[in-house]
């Protein structure tokens, strides 16, 4: 059992695909621990997008990722990070295959739908990020 955090960006909240989105995961037998409609912080965004500070589509993922609420979610469940990049697809919705979410529901890699954790030890940090009052106290 493992836990990952999934964030479903702005644009997609927007289009109203939050509710098919999670039931993607759902029906994969996944679990949802922790979830809520929240606005990130572009404080937030720049911890949880260390990794790309400098490069070139940087500003523009923060500036996207700030520009309207987002819905975080922690899944659960055996191999979770593993099974839920599976059902993302790859980064490029135009790489993704049909049938992912990013496949599904994207053209856009500036504007693909969701975001989620690709390792363990990213999980924990995201998630940790992401829900700071599920630490343990
Ligand atoms: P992923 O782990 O699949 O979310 O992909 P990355 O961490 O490499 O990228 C994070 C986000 O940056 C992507 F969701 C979209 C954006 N991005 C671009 O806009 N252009 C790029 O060339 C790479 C990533």
């Amino acid at each position: 059992m493992n836990q990952t955090l999934v964030v479903i960006k702005p644009q997609a909240v927007a289009r109203g695909l939050s509710g098919k989105i999670m039931a993607r995961y759902e029906e994969k037998g996944l679990k949802l621990a922790a979830v809520k409609l929240m606005q990130a912080e572009r404080d937030l965004l720049a911890q949880h997008y260390a990794e790309h500070a400098g490069k070139s589509f940087y500003d523009n993922l923060l500036e996207t990722m700030g520009s309207g609420p987002v819905l975080a979610m922690v899944l659960e469940g055996t191999d979770a990070v593993t099974a839920v990049r599976m059902l993302n697809g790859a980064t490029d919705p135009l790489k993704a295959s049909p049938g992912t979410i990013r496949g599904d529901f994207g053209l856009e890699m500036a504007h693909n739908v969701v975001h989620a954790s690709d390792s363990i030890q990213s999980s924990q940090r995201e998630i940790s990020l992401w829900f700071p009052e599920l630490a343990v106290k």
